[in-house]
């Protein structure tokens, strides 16, 4: 027996699918001792694999370093990540933008904004997300799946791996199978009722598009601040803040009480956005709320 290295593709209930060079698939199990190490194998990982001459079964026997890691979708290696939104069905909640961007920023992962279904809303409401998330310096896009996908979204997509995510129904599995029409992601019928997609991906799968990676990742509708180590570290994860920690009177600022604050002055002359700035005060109350049990 010997050990090739691999590429974690997918995973499912504890079954690796690996793909070595020469483009085999096995499907592996992860050796125990991970468990004990705390480690655990995510799809995006290079392994090294063992095959049994007996049955032809697998097992991840080592996980090489990684580049980068994300808690949501748990993932190994990306490059970036397409966060995908609508504004309407489902109306947009932009807390739940504004901590996944936390989230990025905190695993250090350059975070791209895309508004799809702008079909259903008006020019004004596009402004209005623009200049908010511009400003801070987020790439940003627009794209409607009714008006004609925007081709050029593959432009961003080129050399890189990509995690493609966003709360359940925003239209991910339907923006990339117009990008990509010979690959199949599943799509789900919107609920009427509910004005809710379907959950329909379920596995994050790494798919090969020849000039880069895509992972089509399972929808979301909240997220924990489980990635948070301590209160203090949330204002340095709010890329607008940045500029204007330094012109608070205390070093150690939270932001919110204090008197002369830098951060509440740039809220006040609009320099930092009034949404932002109120889901980071809930935030912080979150995490505390969170401490205290
Ligand atoms: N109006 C409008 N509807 C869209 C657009 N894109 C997708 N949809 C619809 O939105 C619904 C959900 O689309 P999906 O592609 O399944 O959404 P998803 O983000 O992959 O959903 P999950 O797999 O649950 O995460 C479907 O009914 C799509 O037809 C768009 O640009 N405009
Ligand atoms: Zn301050």
């Amino acid at each position: 027996m010997i050990s090739i290295k691999g590429l974690i593709i997918k995973s499912d209930r504890g079954i690796y699918f690996v793909k070595l060079t020469n483009g085999d698939e096995y499907q592996c199990k992860a050796r125990g001792l991970f468990r004990k190490e705390d480690k655990k194998p995510l799809v995006g990982d290079y392994v090294d694999i063992r095959i049994s001459d007996e049955d032809g079964s697998g097992y991840i026997e080592e996980l090489y370093p990684r580049v980068s890691e994300l808690l949501r979708p748990p993932v190994a290696n990306i490059n970036q990540v397409i966060i995908l939104m609508s504004i309407r069905e489902p109306d947009i909640n932009l807390r739940l933008l504004d901590k996944y961007l936390l989230m990025t920023e905190k695993a250090d992962i350059k975070t791209i904004i895309v508004f799809n279904k702008t079909d259903l809303i008006e020019q004004e409401e596009k402004d209005y997300y623009q200049s908010i998330y511009e400003d801070i310096g987020y790439d940003l896009y627009f794209n409607s799946n009714v008006e004609g996908t925007k081709l050029h979204l593959k432009e961003l997509l080129e050399d890189k791996t990509t995690a493609i995510t966003g709360p359940s129904g925003v239209g991910k599995s339907t923006t990339l199978s117009y990008l990509f029409p010979d690959k199949s992601f599943p799509i789900g019928e919107i609920s009427q009722k509910l004005r809710r997609g379907k959950n329909t991906t379920r596995h994050t799968e790494i798919k090969d598009i020849g000039f880069g990676y895509i992972l089509d990742t399972p929808g979301f509708s909240s997220l924990s601040l489980d990635f948070i180590d301590n209160k203090e570290e949330i204002p340095y994860l709010m890329k607008d803040f940045q500029s204007f920690i330094s012109k608070c009177r205390f070093k150690n600022c939270m932001h919110l009480n204090e008197p002369d604050c830098g951060v509440k002055k740039a809220v006040e002359s609009n320099e930092i956005a009034e949404s932002r700035y109120k889901n980071y005060v809930s935030f912080v109350e979150e995490y505390e709320e969170k401490r205290r049990y």
